[in-house]
């Protein structure tokens, strides 16, 4: 069932776009929790991590590489937190396998 996300990968929707290659996109939260905080999807219509397989070793590892690109070029040389919600318990809302990306600030921990 494709999700908003899907939309935003076929440009159906406006999104601040800060990087797309073949298997991933990275844009800006509508609704940033964090002076830099962006998502790193894969264009593979994956509901979360949950719904992994063996096959999707690559598309993950390019999602984790362009994270760390993409916050390098964003800035965020002080650190930053690399999040994946799964499912109703993780505090999941879209229903597409995203990464946030959350940096300028200091991060509290545990999270909520
Ligand atoms: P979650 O892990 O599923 O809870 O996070 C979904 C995120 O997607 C959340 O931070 C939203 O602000 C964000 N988002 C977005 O950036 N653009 C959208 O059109 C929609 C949600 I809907």
């Amino acid at each position: 069932m494709p999700s908003i996300f899907t939309k935003i990968i076929a440009r159906q929707i406006p999104a601040d776009i800060l990087h797309e290659d073949e298997l991933c996109l990275a844009f800006r939260d509508i609704s940033p929790k964090a002076p830099t905080h962006f998502l790193v999807i894969p264009k593979k219509e994956i509901v979360s991590l949950a719904d992994l397989t063996d096959e999707d070793q690559t598309i993950v590892g390019r999602c984790v590489v362009v994270a760390s690109q993409v916050a390098a070029a964003e800035g965020l040389d002080g650190g930053y937190r690399l999040i994946c919600n799964c499912g109703d318990d993780g505090g999941q809302e879209v229903p597409h396998l995203h990464f946030h990306v959350m940096g300028g600030r200091k991060m509290t921990w545990p999270p909520g």
